[in-house]
């Protein structure tokens, strides 16, 4: 009973697809009633409601969901046909003249079969091209008319449709998900006045101030183009030649460096909008906005040693973690908040807030939580909709304007420009999944692809004979804030704030905590190892030098070299920074919620394992949601101490240690010495040891342990909180109550992270 347990439940499944083939797709059930979520009674249940994303839709309904319906397809109880509708008889054969003779020119269906399939694949993304996506809902937490006319924050409890895609950046489509790398994500809000795309990443600033250098940065970051090498990695001569000659981007280089670039989940990294966006409020008053998403689950990182492990054992990491979450009902949910500033304050800073290598440090502006984000359907079909989504940073809706960051400028171009050869026209505002939930009229006509029917001959305005329709919105409509500009020359170049370089590098790396700031200068050393080029290795510790000496020395000293000079600054500013410090920054500021929903858990078992301790650990770990699963060195059923059989669900092998949150060592008579003889479960016990995880030990010998190299005996005044060691007690009593404690210590690690 208890193993049947371990499968996390998600109640809304069944609901979600319904056998009937064909059937309109159920709304899915709540998953508490809708009386009892906050604030429902404040607003509509009505789903019937003109205005989409008003009213409480239940958990697991997304309205955008609806309008894909039209689209889906259920093949369940149909024969096989060809794309014109006509039933294929034969599946296997090709026409031919006689059994032995040629294949005959007439076989359509043999031609249309290998001419689509021949025509499948579109270009990946030049930028982005590995990614997962999926369904769910923002809701926003209060009315902010004051701040914008955005209708998304219209009225509290008020939920909109999202479609959101994480991505790495260098990586082509099948490239391992746990490389070191800015993560994208993108979030396509399906408002009731049009779609808004906020496409953002885990890092809040960027390597380049002006969009004009991002096909150089781009082109260094990518394989180098004689022998396409190395992929989705940074770590190569032509990314850091490029860098160490761009001082601009040391502020992001600290960030990529940092274990921010290699996180535990999508479901467990920040989320920014990076540039500073505009609010703009119905009386046309204006404020400047960062928008910043905070995970539900914290904000929680791989090792290195065990990204690496993982792009070997499970390059589809993160994907599968963000599917089986949501298949799973844990669904990944993160709040929205705002740091919201006046252009008089942006003034008086040292550094200009045009600058998308600059933050606006959280203990300057404070977040403002408006709203959650929560992520509770995958995608029926990954190609339709996660390859073919097209986020566009042009995609704006009244209430939210851009500014005049000069990267930003460059992107409202670039997004919707490189869907024309992507997704092969100007049409891709009508696949299915791009396409608003608010309707589309206007007179743009034709074109490839084209899915709309418009009728009428009438596709101009102003018309008298359709009525003056489709006719402008007026106020109503998106209007630019008509923000004031002096008039002055046309030129290029930069305002003078964004020369300093290093003041926000440098708060970066001193609000970092010392494992952190180790493991800072550990990547900096592996990915300069990498590069071959002496000089570039120099120049790059020129530009540390700049930052802190700690840091310049600590990479210097891993690549063997002194520290050189300083990099000349172009223009030495006197920059009094108004934060020295930003706890913010770290890691460790955002844990989460005191959960171990979701986390894997390895229990390890051979044959003799004691099952009395590893039912316990096993039933507070299905009763929190936790994942755990039987691990032994091969498939088939172990034999328990007490004659019982444990089915054995996947072996070290398949599933090795790095793939795992936590691991539970059993106990039993001699078993420890059956363990060890396992030269992979010692190894699977080290690397568990090694990336950090907790182990629970439910034995008292320390065998295993000892064979991986673990320490086995800490100080009593600085015990391991991870390394969790059942001691042999005397009476039955005592050993209940030390096999709780250890239990519960366990948990605790587990949910720390
Ligand atoms: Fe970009 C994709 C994020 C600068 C040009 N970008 C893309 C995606 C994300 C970002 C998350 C993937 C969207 C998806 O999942 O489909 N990009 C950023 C951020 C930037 C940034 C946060 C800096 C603040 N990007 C940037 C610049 C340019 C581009 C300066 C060009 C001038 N980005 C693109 C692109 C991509 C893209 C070429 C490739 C695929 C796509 O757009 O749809 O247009």
């Amino acid at each position: 009973e208890a193993f049947a347990r371990q499968m996390a439940a998600n109640p809304l499944k069944p609901a979600e697809y319904d056998t009937s083939p064909l059937a309109v797709p159920p709304r899915g059930l709540p998953l508490m009633p809708a009386s009892e979520i906050d604030g429902a009674s404040t607003v509509s249940e009505n789903m019937e409601s003109d205005k989409v994303g008003s009213g409480r839709p239940l958990t697991g309904y997304n309205a955008q969901n609806e309008s894909l319906d039209r689209v889906r397809v259920d093949a369940s109880g149909q024969v096989l046909t060809t794309n014109q509708g006509v039933a294929v008889a034969d599946n296997q054969n090709s026409l031919r003249a006689s059994l032995r003779g040629p294949t005959l020119l007439e076989d359509f269906i043999l031609r249309e079969k290998i001419t689509h399939f021949d025509h499948e694949r579109i270009p990946e993304r030049v930028v982005h091209a590995r990614g997962s996506a999926a369904h769910g809902f923002f809701e926003c937490y209060q009315d902010l008319s004051d701040l914008t006319r955005a209708s998304i924050f219209s009225e509290p409890g008020k939920r909109t449709p999202v479609f959101v895609r994480f991505s790495t950046v260098a990586g082509e489509r099948g490239s391992a998900d746990t490389v070191r790398d800015v993560r994208g994500f993108a979030v396509k809000f399906y408002t009731d006045a049009g779609n808004w795309d906020l496409v953002g990443n885990n890092i809040p600033v960027f390597f380049i101030q002006d969009a004009m250098k991002f096909p150089d940065l781009v082109h260094a970051l990518k394989p180098e183009p004689h022998h396409a090498m190395p992929q989705a990695s940074s770590a190569h001569d032509t990314f850091w030649d490029f860098v160490s000659l761009m001082p601009e981007s040391t502020h992001m280089l600290m960030w990529i460096m940092s274990d921010r670039a290699i996180p535990r989940s999508y479901r467990m990294m920040q989320g920014f909008g990076v540039h500073t966006f505009r609010l703009v409020n119905a009386q046309q008053e204006s404020v400047f906005c960062k928008f910043h998403w905070s995970p539900l689950a914290g904000t929680h990182s791989l090792m290195w040693d065990e990204a690496v492990k993982i792009a070997g054992a499970d390059p589809d990491y993160h994907r599968r973690d963000l599917w089986e979450s949501i298949e799973a009902g844990i669904y990944p949910e993160y709040e929205l908040s705002l740091q919201i500033f006046t252009e008089e304050q942006a003034q008086q800073w040292s550094f200009d807030i045009l600058d998308p290598t600059k933050l606006v440090p959280e203990e300057l502006v404070p977040l403002r939580p408006v709203g959650r984000m929560v992520l509770n359907r995958n995608p029926d079909n990954f190609f339709a909709e996660t390859e073919q989504v097209a986020f566009c940073t042009a995609h704006i809706v009244p209430g939210i304007d851009f500014t005049n960051d000069p990267l930003l400028q460059g992107r409202i171009h670039s997004y919707v420009d490189t869907q024309l050869t992507r997704l092969g026209g100007p049409n891709f505002h009508e696949i299915p999944i791009n396409a608003p939930v608010s309707g589309v009229y206007n007179n743009q006509r034709d074109g490839m692809h084209r899915q709309a029917i418009p009728r009428g001959r009438v596709s101009y305005e102003p018309n008298s004979l359709a009525g003056g329709c489709p006719f402008q919105a007026g106020g109503a409509g998106f209007t630019s804030y008509p923000e004031h500009l002096a008039m002055a020359d046309k030129l290029r170049g930069k305002p003078e704030r964004f020369a300093d370089h290093f003041t926000q590098a440098r708060l970066f790396w001193q609000s970092q905590s010392q494992i952190e700031q180790h493991h800072i200068v550990s990547a900096y050393r592996f990915e300069l190892s990498r590069v071959q080029t002496q000089a570039v290795r120099e120049r790059v510790v020129s530009l540390l030098a700049n930052v802190s000496m700690d840091l310049a020395q600590g990479v210097a000293n891993g690549l063997g070299i002194r520290v050189p000079r300083a990099q000349q600054v172009v223009k030495p500013l006197e920059i009094a920074p108004e934060v020295s410090e930003s706890p913010a920054l770290s890691l460790f500021a955002r844990p989460g919620e005191d959960s171990v929903r979701g986390r894997r858990v390895a229990l390890l078992v051979t044959d003799g394992v004691e099952a009395a301790s590893l039912h316990s650990v096993l039933d507070m770990l299905a009763e929190e949601g936790a994942a755990p699963r039987v691990v032994g060195a091969r498939l088939g059923v172990v034999r328990a101490d007490d004659g019982s059989v444990i089915h054995v669900e996947t072996t070290v092998e398949a599933m090795p240690s790095p793939l795992w949150d936590a691991v539970v060592v059993p106990g039993g008579e001699g078993i420890q010495l059956v363990l060890s003889s396992y030269g992979q479960m010692v190894e699977f016990v080290k690397d568990q040891y090694r990336h950090c995880k907790p182990i629970l030990v439910l034995s008292d010998d320390p065998v295993l342990l000892e064979a991986a190299g673990i320490p086995v005996d800490m100080p009593a005044d600085e015990p391991d909180p991870a390394l969790i060691r059942l001691r042999a007690e005397r009476s039955q009593e005592d050993s209940v109550t030390a096999l709780a404690v250890s239990v519960a210590s366990f948990r605790e690690a587990l949910a720390r992270h």
